[in-house]
C-alpha cells in the first residue's frame, strides 16, 4: 500500500497523477491506498472484509487461501439495461446498445460520484489486460471503494506495481467505480454495499472511459473484463485494425501430437468454459486452455491471426460444474479461490447445484438463510461464480502467456439451439462465416438479469459488449478478412450443443463428448475429414464424425445432421426482420450472404 503523499513515487503518469487527484476531489474518500499488487496487500484487504462481513474464509484444510463473499439479492448479475455506450451519437452506438448523450450523462455521473466515497477508501489499481510486456496488451487503472474489487481485480489481470513500470507515461483506460453508497458519520457498513436505485455502467468510446456506479458484482464491478476488454476494446480494435472478441482460446492436440489453436464465441454461460478445458473423450487427444472468455486477435508478420487472453483468471459459472461436468475447473478452485453467492457447508467449504450428485443434508445458502435439501430457495445463485487464476489450471497450454499470441486456425461461433440449427458446421469461405457470427441467436441464460430461455439474437456472442454499432461490427469483420492472405486465415465454423428433440430430450451429450465435434473440425481444417455441401454450410458425412463407443441412435444422429428447409427458411426471415434495424450501417457483405442463402434454400 501507498498513501496519496507519495503518489510522485507511485508513478510518472502525468494523467494519472491528475485523475487520481480528481477523484479524490470529487469523491471525498476517508482515506486513498495505492495498490502494489503484492500477496501482502491481498491478505490484509481481505482480513479488512472478513471483519466488515463481506468475505468468510474458508475452512484452510479444504480450501487454502480461499473465501466466500455473498451479495445482496438485488446485485447478482450484469445490468445490460442499466448498461450505456455515450457515443457522441445515438447512430454510432448502434440499435442494440443503450445510448445517452454524453454531456448529458457526463452531469448524472459527477452528481452521483460527488461524496460518492465518504467514510471509505478510495483504490488506484493500475491493472495489464494481457500478458506484461506483448504488443498485443493494453493498460488501464480502476479507482474503486470496493476491495472486493481490488482483490477480484488481482485474480483476473497483471495487476499493481509493474504496470506502472511499463505505463511510464503512456496511455490507459481510466475505469471508474464506486459501489455508490457512502458512509455518513461514522455510519456502520454492510457486507455487501451497492446502491440498487442507481445502476450505471458507462462507456465514453471516444475518449476511452468508463464509469460504473451503484454495483459491486462481477462485469459491473470488474472494469477489466467486459467494459474495457470487450466494449472498449472493440472500439480501439475498429480504429486500429484488430479484433476483441467474446471467445474462449484452447489448444487442441491429436494423438501424433500434432496442435491447432482454436477460438470460439458463445453467448454467456453456454459453457465455454467447459469447453476450453475439458478432457476430451476421444483416446489421445488433448486440450489446453489459454482463456474461457475474452480473445484480442491480431494478424502477426507471418499474415496468420494471433490470439492473446486479455485475462489472467476466470470468473467461472459455478452451479452445473462437477468434477463430472468439469474436473479441470475443479482442480483450479482448490485453493486461491474467491467464490461469490454460492453456498457455505456445515465444515467451512462451499457447494452449489449440480456440485455433488447428492446435496449436503445442511447449508448456509447464498442469501445466508439455513437450507436443506427440502428448501424451496436455491442454494446458490444460478450465476454464482468463482474467481480462481488460470494458472492454477491443471491444463492450462504452456503458451497461454506467449507476447506475441498463439495462432488460429478455426474460429467457432455457437449457441444454446434446442431446434434448427445442427450439431456443426462449415462456412465456406471469411464472408459467410462473418454472416453466420452476424445471424447467431441463443437461448437466454442466468449471466444476465432478464428472463432466462427465451430465444434471442446474439451476433458474434457480442450483443451486450460491442462499444458501437454492430452494423459497423459486421463491416470491420469483414474488412478485416479481405486485408488477409484467405489461405492463412482460420475457418469458420457454427456448432451448436444444445439442440433436443421433440420430446424435448437432448440429442448430444456435450461436454467431453464435444471433442468429437472438435476433431472433425481439426481435420477439415487439415482437409482430411469429408463434409457434404448443404444450402447452410459444410456439414459432416455420417462417417466423417468420430462416433465411437458413443452409442448415439441413428436417428438422432440423422437429427443432428439434419437440415430442415422449411425451418432453415423461416429462420433466413428471422435473420432479415433483425438485420433490418442496422439500416444503412448492414454491410453489403452481410445482405449478399443472407441473399445467397435464400436462393440456397430454394434450389
Ligand atoms: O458479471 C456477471 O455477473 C457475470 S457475466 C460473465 C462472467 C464471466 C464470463 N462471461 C460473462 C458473460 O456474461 O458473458
Ligand atoms: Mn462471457
Amino acid at each position: 500500500m501507498h498513501a496519496i503523499d507519495s503518489l510522485d513515487e507511485y508513478t510518472q503518469n502525468d494523467h494519472l497523477k491528475e485523475w487520481i487527484k480528481e477523484a479524490i476531489a470529487l469523491c471525498q474518500p476517508k482515506d486513498v491506498w495505492l495498490c502494489d499488487g503484492s500477496e501482502r496487500e491481498y491478505k490484509e484487504l481481505c482480513q479488512r472484509m472478513i471483519k466488515n462481513g463481506t468475505m468468510i474464509p474458508l475452512n484452510p484444510s479444504k480450501r487454502p487461501n480461499s473465501y466466500l463473499c455473498r451479495s445482496t439479492a438485488d446485485d447478482v448479475s450484469r445490468v445490460e439495461d442499466r448498461t450505456f455506450i455515450c457515443s457522441k451519437t445515438k447512430e454510432e452506438a448502434g440499435p442494440t446498445n443503450n445510448w445517452s448523450d454524453p454531456d448529458e450523462m457526463r452531469k448524472t455521473l459527477l452528481k452521483l460520484f460527488k461524496g460518492s466515497m465518504q467514510g471509505r477508501t478510495l483504490f488506484v489499481i493500475p491493472f495489464c489486460m494481457g500478458p506484461l510486456h506483448s504488443p498485443l496488451s493494453h493498460i488501464g487503472v480502476q479507482i474503486t471503494d470496493s476491495p472486493y474489487v481490488v482483490c477480484s481485480m488481482k485474480i483476473m489481470t497483471r495487476m499493481g506495481k509493474e504496470v506502472l513500470n511499463v505505463l511510464g507515461n503512456g496511455f490507459f483506460v481510466p475505469c471508474f467505480h464506486s459501489v455508490g453508497m457512502p458512509l455518513h458519520n461514522n455510519q456502520k457498513d454492510v457486507p455487501w454495499p451497492s446502491n440498487p436505485q442507481n445502476k450505471y455502467i458507462v462507456h465514453f468510446p471516444e475518449t476511452r472511459e468508463i464509469w460504473s456506479y451503484g454495483s459491486g458484482y462481477g462485469g459491473n464491478a470488474l472494469l477489466g473484463k467486459k467494459c474495457y476488454a470487450l466494449r472498449i476494446a472493440s472500439c480501439m480494435a475498429r480504429d486500429e485494425g484488430w479484433l476483441a472478441e467474446h471467445m474462449l482460446i484452447m489448444g487442441f492436440t491429436n494423438p501424433q501430437g500434432q496442435k491447432k489453436y482454436i477460438a470460439a464465441a458463445f453467448p454467456s454461460a453456454c459453457g465455454k468454459t467447459n469447453l476450453a478445458m475439458m478432457t476430451p473423450s476421444l483416446p489421445g487427444w488433448k486440450v489446453e486452455v489459454v482463456g474461457d472468455d475474452i480473445a484480442w486477435m491480431k494478424f502477426g508478420e507471418d499474415g496468420h491471426l494471433y490470439a492473446i487472453n486479455p485475462e489472467a483468471g476466470f470468473f467461472g459459472v459455478a452451479p452445473g460444474t462437477s468434477a463430472n461436468s468439469n474436473l479441470n475447473a475443479m482442480q483450479t478452485i482448490t485453493k486461491n479461490t474467491i467464490f461469490t453467492n454460492v453456498a457455505l457447508t456445515d465444515d467451512g467449504d462451499v457447494w452449489w447445484e449440480g456440485m455433488t450428485p447428492q446435496p449436503p443434508e445442511h447449508l448456509i445458502n447464498w442469501l445466508r438463510h439455513e437450507w436443506s435439501p427440502n428448501s424451496q430457495e436455491k442454494a446458490a445463485h444460478p450465476n454464482a461464480r468463482f474467481t480462481a487464476p488460470i494458472k492454477q489450471c491443471p491444463v492450462v497450454d504452456p503458451d497461454w502467456e506467449s507476447p506475441r499470441g498463439v495462432p488460429i486456425s478455426a474460429i467457432l461461433f455457437g449457441g444454446r439451439r434446442s431446434t434448427v440449427a445442427p450439431l456443426v458446421y462449415e462456412s465456406f469461405n471469411w464472408e459467410h462465416g462473418t454472416f453466420v457470427g452476424a445471424s447467431l441467436s441463443s437461448e437466454t441464460t442466468a449471466a444476465a438479469a432478464g428472463q432466462v430461455g427465451k430465444l434471442r439474437h446474439d451476433p458474434f456472442a457480442m450483443l451486450p459488449f460491442c462499444g458501437y454499432n454492430m452494423g459497423d461490427y459486421f463491416a470491420h469483420w469483414l474488412s478485416f478478412g479481405r486485408k488477409a492472405d484467405p489461405s492463412k486465415l482460420p475457418k469458420i465454423y457454427y456448432v451448436n450443443w444444445f439442440r433436443k428433440d421433440a420430446q424435448g430430450k437432448w440429442l448430444w451429450p456435450g461436454y467431453k463428448e464435444n471433442s468429437r465435434v472438435l476433431k472433425w473440425i481439426f481435420e477439415r481444417v487439415d482437409n482430411k475429414a469429408a463434409a457434404e455441401k448443404t444450402a447452410i454450410g459444410n456439414l459432416p458425412t455420417k462417417d466423417s464424425l468420430d462416433l465411437q463407443g458413443l452409442n448415439l441412435e441413428e436417428n438422432d444422429l440423422k437429427q443432428l445432421l439434419e437440415v430442415d428447409r422449411e425451418a432453415w427458411q423461416q429462420e433466413t426471415q428471422y435473420m432479415s426482420s433483425y438485420f433490418q434495424q442496422f439500416g444503412p450501417h448492414l454491410p453489403e457483405g452481410i445482405k449478399t450472404e443472407l441473399n445467397a442463402l435464400i436462393e440456397r434454400l430454394r434450389s
